[in-house]
């Protein structure tokens, strides 16, 4: 299929989502939302893909809501509707794909934006990114799932002043703040991204499939129903052909060769 605002280009196991309308920052209209849904519907629907990389073209990563769709109106606008949607459905469909979704953040990411890298699993960002909670400075709450895991990720202090003040952050505190899981060299970004995805897509995939299920449910279950979720889902992982080759492979002291099922 073709896209006028993304490309998904798919190469052996893993696959590549690249946000591409650089002279708005790659902020999100309708269409990019349209194609966004069906370019998650195919990877979700391609066995073949065990690991995807989203990023961005040009200086920025995701700049959130194309405003220039939002000029304002007589008609008083639902933005609950936009994210009934676009938004919970593009989240929650990042958050349910049972592969691991890198995130290489190449510049800034504004609103909605910090809100697309954050629901994705592993997130690398690179020195000149920034991260701007943009919501407040044009009388907004953050969306796109930020007031769940903003404040998991670096605590009810930070994200507050963060959200109230509209506040930028630059990639490393961001990464010292544990918000992302690094930052790199810009020139490294690419490579550092696509290796991360690659080696993960090699790795036992139903079990990272279900590291994110059992990392989803963890915040809001009490100690005894996680003990009882990793009890059903290590059922099945023990059930897996990985596991089974994990061990095999280690008493044959050599690398396992994870077939992903
Ligand atoms: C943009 C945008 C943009 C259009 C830069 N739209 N053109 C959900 C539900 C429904 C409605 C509302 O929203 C939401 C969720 C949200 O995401 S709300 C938050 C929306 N996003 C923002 O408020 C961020 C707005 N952008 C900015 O604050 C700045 O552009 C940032 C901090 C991202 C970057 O600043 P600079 O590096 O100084 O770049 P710039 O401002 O010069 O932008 C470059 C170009 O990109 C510029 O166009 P131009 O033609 O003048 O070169 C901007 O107009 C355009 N652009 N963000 N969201």
């Amino acid at each position: 299929m073709t896209y006028a605002t993304i490309s998904l280009d798919i190469s052996d196991t893993t696959a590549l989502l690249t946000l591409k309308r650089p002279d708005k920052l790659n902020s999100l209209n309708a269409v990019m939302h349209e194609e966004l849904a069906v370019a998650l519907q195919a990877v979700a629907e391609n066995t073949r893909i065990r690991a995807l990389l989203l990023t961005g073209t040009g200086r920025g990563f995701c700049a959130g809501q194309d405003l220039d769709e939002r000029s304002p109106s007589r008609t008083p606008p639902d933005l609950g509707a936009t994210l009934d949607r676009w938004y919970n459905p593009l989240v929650r469909g990042l958050r349910a794909l049972p592969i691991p979704v890198v995130a290489a953040v190449n510049g800034v990411a504004a609103g909605a934006g910090v809100g697309l890298a954050l629901a994705c699993d592993v997130v690398l960002a690179a020195q000149s990114a920034s991260f701007v909670m943009a919501f407040s400075n044009i009388g907004l709450i953050p969306d796109t799932g930020l007031t769940w895991f903003l404040p998991r990720l670096i605590g009810p202090a930070r994200s507050t002043a963060l959200m109230m003040n509209g506040g930028k952050i630059q990639a490393e505190d961001a990464a010292r703040w544990g918000m992302i899981w690094k930052c790199v060299d810009d020139e490294n970004l690419r490579s550092e991204a696509l290796n991360c995805a690659q080696e993960l897509a090699q790795r036992p995939t139903k079990a990272l499939g279900m590291i994110k299920t059992a990392l989803n449910h963890c915040w809001d279950q009490n100690l005894d129903q996680q003990l009882d979720l990793e009890r059903t889902l290590q059922r099945t992982a023990g059930l897996s052909s990985d596991y089974e080759e994990g061990v095999k492979a280690f008493h044959e002291k050599r690398q396992p060769v994870f077939a992903g099922h």
